[in-house]
Protein backbone atom coordinates (compact mmCIF):
# COMPACT_ATOMS: atom_id res chain seq x y z
CA UNK A 1 0.00 0.00 0.00
CA UNK A 2 1.18 3.19 -0.63
CA UNK A 3 -0.16 5.34 2.40
CA UNK A 4 1.01 5.48 5.79
CA UNK A 5 0.52 7.68 8.83
CA UNK A 6 3.75 9.25 10.16
CA UNK A 7 2.35 10.16 13.21
CA UNK A 8 0.55 12.75 15.49
CA UNK A 9 0.34 16.17 13.97
CA UNK A 10 2.78 15.47 11.36
CA UNK A 11 1.91 15.30 8.00
CA UNK A 12 0.68 11.87 6.26
CA UNK A 13 4.06 10.79 3.86
CA UNK A 14 3.84 8.57 0.57
CA UNK A 15 5.90 5.44 1.28
CA UNK A 16 5.89 4.56 -2.44
CA UNK A 17 9.39 5.46 -4.23
CA UNK A 18 7.58 5.63 -7.48
CA UNK A 19 5.13 8.57 -6.74
CA UNK A 20 5.96 11.96 -6.92
CA UNK A 21 5.10 14.68 -4.89
CA UNK A 22 5.76 17.42 -6.86
CA UNK A 23 3.37 20.04 -6.17
CA UNK A 24 2.73 22.09 -8.76
CA UNK A 25 1.97 21.42 -12.69
CA UNK A 26 0.96 17.67 -13.77
CA UNK A 27 1.92 14.69 -11.55
CA UNK A 28 2.45 11.55 -13.13
CA UNK A 29 1.98 8.81 -10.45
CA UNK A 30 5.16 7.01 -11.96
CA UNK A 31 7.73 9.90 -11.97
CA UNK A 32 10.40 8.89 -9.57
CA UNK A 33 10.93 11.84 -6.92
CA UNK A 34 14.82 12.49 -6.91
CA UNK A 35 14.92 15.39 -5.04
CA UNK A 36 12.49 16.97 -1.27
CA UNK A 37 8.95 16.85 -2.41
CA UNK A 38 6.69 18.87 -1.15
CA UNK A 39 3.49 17.73 0.36
CA UNK A 40 0.17 16.83 -1.69
CA UNK A 41 -1.64 18.53 0.50
CA UNK A 42 -1.72 20.47 3.98
CA UNK A 43 -2.02 19.39 7.66
CA UNK A 44 -4.21 21.73 9.30
CA UNK A 45 -5.44 21.58 12.78
CA UNK A 46 -8.87 21.79 12.71
CA UNK A 47 -11.01 24.86 13.45
CA UNK A 48 -13.52 25.75 15.19
CA UNK A 49 -16.45 25.38 12.82
CA UNK A 50 -16.87 24.71 9.21
CA UNK A 51 -19.72 25.73 6.64
CA UNK A 52 -19.27 21.67 5.88
CA UNK A 53 -17.75 18.91 7.98
CA UNK A 54 -17.48 15.14 5.39
CA UNK A 55 -17.02 12.59 7.48
CA UNK A 56 -14.43 9.96 5.99
CA UNK A 57 -11.73 10.37 4.03
CA UNK A 58 -11.80 8.01 1.45
CA UNK A 59 -12.54 8.16 -2.34
CA UNK A 60 -16.36 9.73 -1.77
CA UNK A 61 -15.64 11.60 0.81
CA UNK A 62 -12.28 13.63 -1.31
CA UNK A 63 -15.00 13.59 -4.20
CA UNK A 64 -17.40 15.32 -2.43
CA UNK A 65 -15.35 17.90 -0.46
CA UNK A 66 -13.91 18.84 -3.67
CA UNK A 67 -16.80 19.62 -5.80
CA UNK A 68 -18.37 21.13 -2.89
CA UNK A 69 -15.35 23.69 -3.35
CA UNK A 70 -14.77 23.09 -7.66
CA UNK A 71 -18.70 23.16 -8.74
CA UNK A 72 -20.61 24.81 -5.57
CA UNK A 73 -17.51 27.21 -4.53
CA UNK A 74 -17.63 26.35 -0.82
CA UNK A 75 -14.26 25.95 0.40
CA UNK A 76 -14.82 26.12 4.47
CA UNK A 77 -14.55 22.57 4.44
CA UNK A 78 -13.17 19.88 6.53
CA UNK A 79 -12.78 16.15 5.75
CA UNK A 80 -12.12 14.13 9.15
CA UNK A 81 -10.33 11.19 9.03
CA UNK A 82 -10.40 8.72 11.31
CA UNK A 83 -6.95 7.49 10.33
CA UNK A 84 -5.20 8.37 7.04
CA UNK A 85 -6.61 9.55 3.73
CA UNK A 86 -7.75 6.41 1.75
CA UNK A 87 -6.93 3.99 4.39
CA UNK A 88 -10.27 2.09 3.44
CA UNK A 89 -11.18 0.62 0.56
CA UNK A 90 -10.35 3.52 -1.25
CA UNK A 91 -6.75 1.45 -1.86
CA UNK A 92 -8.44 -1.99 -1.17
CA UNK A 93 -10.73 -2.01 -4.06
CA UNK A 94 -9.43 -3.34 -7.71
CA UNK A 95 -10.55 -0.75 -9.97
CA UNK A 96 -13.05 -2.05 -12.11
CA UNK A 97 -14.90 1.05 -13.99
CA UNK A 98 -18.22 0.18 -15.38
CA UNK A 99 -21.22 2.01 -16.70
CA UNK A 100 -23.42 -1.24 -17.48
CA UNK A 101 -26.33 -1.53 -15.25
CA UNK A 102 -29.47 -2.96 -15.41
CA UNK A 103 -32.02 -0.24 -14.14
CA UNK A 104 -32.82 3.08 -15.61
CA UNK A 105 -32.27 4.93 -12.21
CA UNK A 106 -28.56 3.01 -11.82
CA UNK A 107 -27.80 3.10 -15.55
CA UNK A 108 -28.16 6.96 -15.76
CA UNK A 109 -25.94 7.28 -12.46
CA UNK A 110 -22.87 5.25 -13.36
CA UNK A 111 -23.19 6.30 -16.90
CA UNK A 112 -22.84 10.01 -15.26
CA UNK A 113 -20.18 8.62 -13.35
CA UNK A 114 -18.71 7.14 -16.09
CA UNK A 115 -18.51 10.40 -18.11
CA UNK A 116 -16.98 12.19 -15.16
CA UNK A 117 -14.47 10.09 -15.41
CA UNK A 118 -13.00 10.68 -19.06
CA UNK A 119 -12.50 13.88 -18.18
CA UNK A 120 -11.57 13.54 -14.57
CA UNK A 121 -7.63 13.31 -14.93
CA UNK A 122 -7.72 16.66 -16.85
CA UNK A 123 -10.27 17.97 -14.62
CA UNK A 124 -8.07 16.99 -11.31
CA UNK A 125 -4.63 17.41 -13.68
CA UNK A 126 -3.40 14.50 -12.38
CA UNK A 127 -2.76 10.78 -13.91
CA UNK A 128 -5.15 8.81 -12.66
CA UNK A 129 -4.19 6.08 -14.89
CA UNK A 130 -7.59 5.55 -16.09
CA UNK A 131 -7.82 3.09 -18.89
CA UNK A 132 -10.90 2.23 -20.81
CA UNK A 133 -9.65 -1.53 -22.16
CA UNK A 134 -13.15 -2.75 -21.98
CA UNK A 135 -14.99 -4.89 -19.31
CA UNK A 136 -15.96 -8.64 -20.54
CA UNK A 137 -18.99 -10.66 -18.33
CA UNK A 138 -18.81 -14.13 -19.86
CA UNK A 139 -21.74 -16.14 -19.84
CA UNK A 140 -21.38 -20.02 -19.62
CA UNK A 141 -25.09 -20.86 -19.26
CA UNK A 142 -28.32 -20.68 -21.79
CA UNK A 143 -29.55 -18.64 -19.35
CA UNK A 144 -26.98 -16.56 -18.40
CA UNK A 145 -26.66 -15.85 -22.93
CA UNK A 146 -30.51 -14.92 -22.57
CA UNK A 147 -29.50 -12.87 -19.16
CA UNK A 148 -26.35 -11.11 -21.27
CA UNK A 149 -28.79 -10.02 -24.31
CA UNK A 150 -31.41 -9.00 -21.62
CA UNK A 151 -28.86 -6.43 -20.19
CA UNK A 152 -27.31 -5.27 -23.50
CA UNK A 153 -30.77 -4.33 -24.69
CA UNK A 154 -31.84 -2.43 -21.77
CA UNK A 155 -28.00 -0.94 -21.93
CA UNK A 156 -28.40 0.08 -25.47
CA UNK A 157 -31.80 1.68 -24.70
CA UNK A 158 -29.88 3.68 -22.11
CA UNK A 159 -27.51 5.20 -24.14
CA UNK A 160 -24.71 2.96 -22.88
CA UNK A 161 -22.29 1.24 -24.55
CA UNK A 162 -22.82 -2.65 -24.72
CA UNK A 163 -22.19 -5.65 -27.16
CA UNK A 164 -22.30 -9.17 -27.74
CA UNK A 165 -19.30 -11.54 -28.40
CA UNK A 166 -19.35 -14.85 -29.73
CA UNK A 167 -16.75 -17.21 -29.35
CA UNK A 168 -14.61 -16.16 -32.70
CA UNK A 169 -15.11 -12.74 -31.21
CA UNK A 170 -13.81 -13.51 -28.07
CA UNK A 171 -10.53 -15.24 -29.43
CA UNK A 172 -9.95 -12.28 -31.10
CA UNK A 173 -10.36 -10.13 -28.24
CA UNK A 174 -8.73 -12.06 -24.94
CA UNK A 175 -6.55 -14.52 -26.93
CA UNK A 176 -5.49 -16.60 -23.78
CA UNK A 177 -9.22 -16.88 -22.46
CA UNK A 178 -9.92 -20.91 -22.27
CA UNK A 179 -12.79 -20.92 -25.02
CA UNK A 180 -12.40 -24.97 -25.05
CA UNK A 181 -16.03 -26.74 -25.24
CA UNK A 182 -14.10 -29.59 -22.45
CA UNK A 183 -14.55 -27.71 -19.25
CA UNK A 184 -16.79 -28.01 -16.88
CA UNK A 185 -18.79 -24.66 -17.75
CA UNK A 186 -17.43 -23.43 -21.13
CA UNK A 187 -17.65 -20.21 -22.16
CA UNK A 188 -20.71 -19.46 -24.73
CA UNK A 189 -20.00 -15.82 -25.23
CA UNK A 190 -19.95 -12.60 -23.33
CA UNK A 191 -21.31 -8.96 -23.18
CA UNK A 192 -18.48 -5.94 -23.45
CA UNK A 193 -18.55 -2.65 -22.68
CA UNK A 194 -15.74 -1.15 -24.64
CA UNK A 195 -15.76 2.29 -22.63
CA UNK A 196 -14.83 0.31 -19.03
CA UNK A 197 -12.04 -0.14 -17.67
CA UNK A 198 -9.94 0.41 -14.97
CA UNK A 199 -7.76 3.27 -12.96
CA UNK A 200 -5.09 3.84 -10.37
CA UNK A 201 -7.09 3.94 -7.02
CA UNK A 202 -4.09 5.06 -5.01
CA UNK A 203 -3.37 8.01 -7.63
CA UNK A 204 -7.06 9.41 -7.55
CA UNK A 205 -6.91 9.71 -3.84
CA UNK A 206 -3.88 12.03 -4.02
CA UNK A 207 -5.39 13.88 -7.13
CA UNK A 208 -8.24 14.30 -5.28
CA UNK A 209 -6.60 15.10 -1.53
CA UNK A 210 -4.09 17.96 -3.85
CA UNK A 211 -7.03 19.30 -5.58
CA UNK A 212 -9.45 19.60 -2.84
CA UNK A 213 -6.37 21.42 -1.03
CA UNK A 214 -5.59 23.90 -3.37
CA UNK A 215 -9.09 24.64 -3.50
CA UNK A 216 -8.83 25.52 0.62
CA UNK A 217 -10.34 22.50 2.14
CA UNK A 218 -9.04 21.34 5.52
CA UNK A 219 -7.87 17.56 5.18
CA UNK A 220 -7.70 16.34 9.10
CA UNK A 221 -6.45 13.41 9.60
CA UNK A 222 -6.43 11.18 13.03
CA UNK A 223 -9.66 12.16 13.79
CA UNK A 224 -12.50 10.02 14.80
CA UNK A 225 -15.69 10.88 14.50
CA UNK A 226 -17.16 9.38 18.15
CA UNK A 227 -20.38 11.85 18.43
CA UNK A 228 -22.76 14.07 16.65
CA UNK A 229 -23.89 17.50 18.54
CA UNK A 230 -28.02 18.21 17.79
CA UNK A 231 -29.92 21.39 18.45
CA UNK A 232 -33.36 19.68 18.37
CA UNK A 233 -33.70 17.09 15.13
CA UNK A 234 -30.61 19.58 13.38
CA UNK A 235 -26.85 18.96 13.51
CA UNK A 236 -24.96 21.32 14.46
CA UNK A 237 -21.63 19.83 14.72
CA UNK A 238 -18.85 16.52 15.10
CA UNK A 239 -17.47 15.59 18.50
CA UNK A 240 -14.37 14.03 17.32
CA UNK A 241 -10.71 12.24 18.94
CA UNK A 242 -9.47 15.84 18.53
CA UNK A 243 -12.08 17.92 19.98
CA UNK A 244 -15.62 19.36 19.07
CA UNK A 245 -16.05 20.86 15.27
CA UNK A 246 -18.84 22.95 14.72
CA UNK A 247 -20.71 22.37 11.78
CA UNK A 248 -23.38 23.87 8.96
CA UNK A 249 -23.98 20.71 7.83
CA UNK A 250 -22.74 16.98 8.13
CA UNK A 251 -21.91 14.54 5.00
CA UNK A 252 -21.31 11.16 6.90
CA UNK A 253 -19.13 9.07 3.98
CA UNK A 254 -17.87 6.47 6.16
CA UNK A 255 -18.69 3.02 4.10
CA UNK A 256 -18.78 0.15 5.96
CA UNK A 257 -19.01 2.63 9.80
CA UNK A 258 -21.70 4.17 8.46
CA UNK A 259 -24.35 2.07 10.55
CA UNK A 260 -21.98 2.80 13.85
CA UNK A 261 -21.85 6.71 12.60
CA UNK A 262 -25.87 6.14 11.86
CA UNK A 263 -26.59 5.12 15.01
CA UNK A 264 -24.52 7.91 16.68
CA UNK A 265 -26.51 10.80 15.08
CA UNK A 266 -29.70 8.71 15.98
CA UNK A 267 -31.13 7.09 13.36
CA UNK A 268 -30.49 3.77 11.14
CA UNK A 269 -29.16 2.50 7.80
CA UNK A 270 -29.64 -0.73 6.77
CA UNK A 271 -26.41 -1.84 5.67
CA UNK A 272 -24.75 -4.85 6.14
CA UNK A 273 -20.98 -4.69 6.87
CA UNK A 274 -19.16 -7.61 5.58
CA UNK A 275 -15.59 -8.56 4.06
CA UNK A 276 -14.74 -8.29 0.57
CA UNK A 277 -11.07 -9.75 -0.10
CA UNK A 278 -8.86 -9.57 -3.16
CA UNK A 279 -5.08 -10.70 -4.32
CA UNK A 280 -2.59 -10.08 -6.42
CA UNK A 281 -0.07 -12.18 -8.73
CA UNK A 282 4.01 -11.53 -9.14
CA UNK A 283 4.41 -9.01 -12.07
CA UNK A 284 4.22 -10.23 -15.52
CA UNK A 285 4.31 -9.15 -18.83
CA UNK A 286 1.22 -7.27 -20.38
CA UNK A 287 -0.59 -10.77 -21.23
CA UNK A 288 -4.07 -10.02 -20.08
CA UNK A 289 -5.94 -6.91 -22.57
CA UNK A 290 -9.03 -6.25 -20.48
CA UNK A 291 -11.14 -6.73 -17.59
CA UNK A 292 -12.59 -10.28 -17.59
CA UNK A 293 -15.75 -10.93 -14.97
CA UNK A 294 -17.64 -14.56 -14.41
CA UNK A 295 -20.35 -14.89 -12.56
CA UNK A 296 -20.75 -18.97 -13.21
CA UNK A 297 -17.31 -19.85 -12.37
CA UNK A 298 -17.03 -17.06 -9.80
CA UNK A 299 -14.22 -14.78 -10.37
CA UNK A 300 -13.36 -11.38 -11.83
CA UNK A 301 -9.36 -11.06 -13.16
CA UNK A 302 -7.83 -7.64 -14.62
CA UNK A 303 -4.48 -6.80 -15.17
CA UNK A 304 -2.79 -3.98 -13.31
CA UNK A 305 -0.48 -1.36 -15.44
CA UNK A 306 2.61 -2.11 -13.17
CA UNK A 307 1.62 -5.69 -14.37
CA UNK A 308 0.28 -7.84 -11.45
CA UNK A 309 -2.65 -9.92 -11.96
CA UNK A 310 -5.84 -8.26 -9.66
CA UNK A 311 -8.16 -11.28 -9.05
CA UNK A 312 -11.58 -10.93 -6.47
CA UNK A 313 -14.78 -13.03 -6.02
CA UNK A 314 -17.51 -12.61 -3.90
CA UNK A 315 -17.81 -11.54 -0.22
CA UNK A 316 -17.42 -13.33 3.24
CA UNK A 317 -20.70 -14.38 3.88
CA UNK A 318 -20.73 -12.79 7.48
CA UNK A 319 -20.70 -9.04 9.44
CA UNK A 320 -17.33 -8.01 10.34
CA UNK A 321 -15.09 -5.00 10.76
CA UNK A 322 -12.13 -6.73 10.69
CA UNK A 323 -9.95 -6.17 7.08
CA UNK A 324 -9.62 -10.04 6.83
CA UNK A 325 -11.72 -13.35 5.43
CA UNK A 326 -11.76 -16.41 5.01
CA UNK A 327 -9.14 -18.46 3.00
CA UNK A 328 -11.11 -20.87 1.21
CA UNK A 329 -13.08 -17.90 -0.69
CA UNK A 330 -9.77 -17.46 -2.02
CA UNK A 331 -8.79 -20.74 -2.67
CA UNK A 332 -12.26 -20.82 -4.82
CA UNK A 333 -11.56 -17.72 -6.60
CA UNK A 334 -7.93 -19.46 -7.31
CA UNK A 335 -9.47 -22.40 -9.32
CA UNK A 336 -11.77 -20.66 -10.85
CA UNK A 337 -9.06 -18.13 -12.75
CA UNK A 338 -7.42 -21.29 -13.76
CA UNK A 339 -10.17 -22.69 -15.43
CA UNK A 340 -10.80 -19.51 -17.33
CA UNK A 341 -7.03 -19.27 -17.97
CA UNK A 342 -4.86 -22.68 -17.24
CA UNK A 343 -1.58 -20.67 -18.68
CA UNK A 344 -2.06 -18.89 -15.39
CA UNK A 345 -0.96 -21.77 -13.20
CA UNK A 346 2.53 -21.38 -12.22
CA UNK A 347 2.01 -17.43 -11.33
CA UNK A 348 2.85 -16.51 -8.09
CA UNK A 349 0.12 -15.19 -5.68
CA UNK A 350 1.91 -12.38 -4.06
CA UNK A 351 -0.69 -11.14 -1.55
CA UNK A 352 -4.03 -10.52 -0.13
CA UNK A 353 -6.50 -8.27 1.86
CA UNK A 354 -9.98 -7.44 2.35
CA UNK A 355 -12.04 -4.33 2.81
CA UNK A 356 -15.56 -3.83 4.70
CA UNK A 357 -17.98 -3.03 2.13
CA UNK A 358 -21.48 -1.94 2.57
CA UNK A 359 -24.03 -3.63 1.32
CA UNK A 360 -27.86 -2.14 0.87
CA UNK A 361 -30.92 -4.46 0.86
CA UNK A 362 -31.50 -3.97 -2.92
CA UNK A 363 -27.42 -3.98 -3.52
CA UNK A 364 -27.94 -0.11 -4.89
CA UNK A 365 -26.57 3.32 -2.89
CA UNK A 366 -28.13 5.53 -0.55
CA UNK A 367 -27.20 9.06 -1.42
CA UNK A 368 -29.07 12.17 0.35
CA UNK A 369 -30.78 13.63 3.22
CA UNK A 370 -31.54 11.71 6.64
CA UNK A 371 -33.78 12.06 9.36
CA UNK A 372 -31.40 14.63 11.25
CA UNK A 373 -31.86 18.35 9.64
CA UNK A 374 -28.19 19.52 7.71
CA UNK A 375 -27.16 15.96 7.45
CA UNK A 376 -26.50 13.78 4.43
CA UNK A 377 -25.36 10.22 4.16
CA UNK A 378 -23.70 8.38 1.05
CA UNK A 379 -23.17 4.89 2.07
CA UNK A 380 -24.36 1.54 0.55
CA UNK A 381 -22.12 1.02 -2.51
CA UNK A 382 -21.24 -2.16 -1.22
CA UNK A 383 -18.54 -3.77 -4.07
CA UNK A 384 -19.41 -1.35 -6.44
CA UNK A 385 -18.09 2.20 -5.48
CA UNK A 386 -14.70 2.61 -6.87
CA UNK A 387 -16.31 3.13 -10.11
CA UNK A 388 -18.68 6.11 -9.07
CA UNK A 389 -16.20 8.13 -7.48
CA UNK A 390 -16.74 11.20 -9.46
CA UNK A 391 -20.18 10.89 -9.58
CA UNK A 392 -20.78 10.17 -5.80
CA UNK A 393 -18.71 13.16 -4.56
CA UNK A 394 -20.59 15.28 -7.49
CA UNK A 395 -23.88 14.32 -6.37
CA UNK A 396 -23.74 14.25 -2.59
CA UNK A 397 -21.84 17.76 -3.12
CA UNK A 398 -25.12 19.46 -5.19
CA UNK A 399 -27.67 17.41 -2.21
CA UNK A 400 -25.62 19.21 0.69
CA UNK A 401 -24.83 22.80 -1.39
CA UNK A 402 -28.75 22.69 -2.18
CA UNK A 403 -29.94 20.96 0.76
CA UNK A 404 -32.23 19.25 -1.99
CA UNK A 405 -31.22 15.57 -4.30
CA UNK A 406 -30.47 15.98 -7.52
CA UNK A 407 -32.62 14.03 -10.10
CA UNK A 408 -30.03 11.78 -10.41
CA UNK A 409 -29.42 10.44 -6.52
CA UNK A 410 -33.56 11.18 -5.81
CA UNK A 411 -33.87 7.33 -7.02
CA UNK A 412 -30.94 6.46 -4.04
CA UNK A 413 -32.68 7.35 -0.76
CA UNK A 414 -32.79 6.34 2.36
CA UNK A 415 -36.52 6.50 2.39
CA UNK A 416 -36.86 4.00 -0.80
CA UNK A 417 -36.18 1.07 1.84
CA UNK A 418 -39.71 2.32 3.52
CA UNK A 419 -41.76 3.13 0.35
CA UNK A 420 -40.55 -0.10 -1.16
CA UNK A 421 -39.32 1.60 -4.39
CA UNK A 422 -36.20 -0.33 -4.40
CA UNK A 423 -33.80 -0.65 -6.95
CA UNK A 424 -32.40 -4.06 -7.47
CA UNK A 425 -29.29 -4.43 -8.81
CA UNK A 426 -27.86 -7.66 -7.29
CA UNK A 427 -27.52 -8.92 -11.03
CA UNK A 428 -25.56 -6.06 -11.77
CA UNK A 429 -22.98 -6.43 -9.33
CA UNK A 430 -22.41 -9.71 -10.77
CA UNK A 431 -19.32 -11.30 -9.33
CA UNK A 432 -18.54 -9.80 -6.08
CA UNK A 433 -22.24 -10.16 -4.61
P1 LIG B 1 -13.78 4.22 2.06
O1 LIG B 1 -12.61 4.44 1.18
O2 LIG B 1 -13.77 2.96 2.86
O3 LIG B 1 -13.89 5.49 2.98
C1 LIG B 1 -14.59 5.56 4.20
C2 LIG B 1 -13.70 6.33 5.14
O4 LIG B 1 -14.44 6.68 6.29
C3 LIG B 1 -12.52 5.51 5.60
O5 LIG B 1 -11.32 6.14 5.24
C4 LIG B 1 -12.72 5.40 7.10
O6 LIG B 1 -11.52 5.36 7.84
C5 LIG B 1 -13.55 6.66 7.37
N1 LIG B 1 -14.31 6.61 8.61
C6 LIG B 1 -15.15 5.62 9.02
N2 LIG B 1 -15.64 5.88 10.24
C7 LIG B 1 -15.12 7.10 10.60
C8 LIG B 1 -15.25 7.91 11.77
N3 LIG B 1 -16.01 7.52 12.82
N4 LIG B 1 -14.57 9.09 11.80
C9 LIG B 1 -13.81 9.49 10.75
N5 LIG B 1 -13.63 8.74 9.65
C10 LIG B 1 -14.29 7.56 9.56
N6 LIG B 1 -15.74 -0.88 -6.44
C11 LIG B 1 -15.73 -0.78 -7.80
O7 LIG B 1 -16.44 0.06 -8.36
N7 LIG B 1 -14.93 -1.56 -8.56
C12 LIG B 1 -14.15 -2.53 -8.01
O8 LIG B 1 -13.41 -3.22 -8.72
C13 LIG B 1 -14.19 -2.70 -6.61
N8 LIG B 1 -13.44 -3.67 -6.03
C14 LIG B 1 -13.44 -3.81 -4.69
C15 LIG B 1 -12.61 -4.78 -4.14
C16 LIG B 1 -12.48 -4.90 -2.76
C17 LIG B 1 -11.61 -5.97 -2.19
C18 LIG B 1 -13.21 -3.99 -1.92
C19 LIG B 1 -13.08 -4.08 -0.43
C20 LIG B 1 -14.06 -3.04 -2.46
C21 LIG B 1 -14.18 -2.93 -3.85
N9 LIG B 1 -14.98 -1.95 -4.47
C22 LIG B 1 -14.99 -1.82 -5.84
C23 LIG B 1 -15.85 -1.09 -3.64
C24 LIG B 1 -15.22 0.29 -3.40
O9 LIG B 1 -13.92 0.17 -2.92
C25 LIG B 1 -16.05 1.07 -2.38
O10 LIG B 1 -17.42 1.05 -2.72
C26 LIG B 1 -15.60 2.53 -2.34
O11 LIG B 1 -14.23 2.63 -2.11
C27 LIG B 1 -16.35 3.25 -1.23
O12 LIG B 1 -15.79 4.53 -1.10
P2 LIG B 1 -15.82 5.27 0.27
O13 LIG B 1 -15.06 6.52 0.13
O14 LIG B 1 -17.26 5.36 0.69
O15 LIG B 1 -15.15 4.23 1.27
O1 LIG C 1 -18.44 -3.34 -9.27
O2 LIG C 1 -17.57 -3.95 -11.17
C1 LIG C 1 -17.63 -3.98 -9.95
C2 LIG C 1 -16.67 -4.79 -9.21
C3 LIG C 1 -15.72 -5.58 -9.76
C4 LIG C 1 -15.07 -6.14 -8.71
C5 LIG C 1 -15.59 -5.69 -7.56
N1 LIG C 1 -16.58 -4.84 -7.88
Amino acid sequence: MAIAPTGPGRPVALTSGSLSLASDGPVHPNEHAGHNPDFLWRNPEPRAAYDVVIVGGGLHGLSTAYHLAARHGITNVAVVERAWLGNGNAVRNTTVIRSNYLRDESAALYEHCLTLWETFAEALDYDILFSQRGILQLEHHRSEVRDGHRRIASNLLNGIDAEWLDLDDLARFCPILNLSPDVRYPVRGAALQRRGGIARHDAVVFALARAANRLGVDLIQNCEVTGFEKVGDRVTGVITTRGRIGAGRVGIVGAGRTPLLAAMAGFEVPIQSSPLQALVSEIVEPVLPCVIMSSAVHVYISQAHKGELVMGAGRDPYTSYAQRGSFHVLEDQMAAVLELFPIFSRIHLLRTWAGIVDVSPDASPIIGTTPIRELFVNCGWGTGGFKATPGAGWLLAHTIATGTPHALNAPFSLERFETGALIDEHGAAAVAH
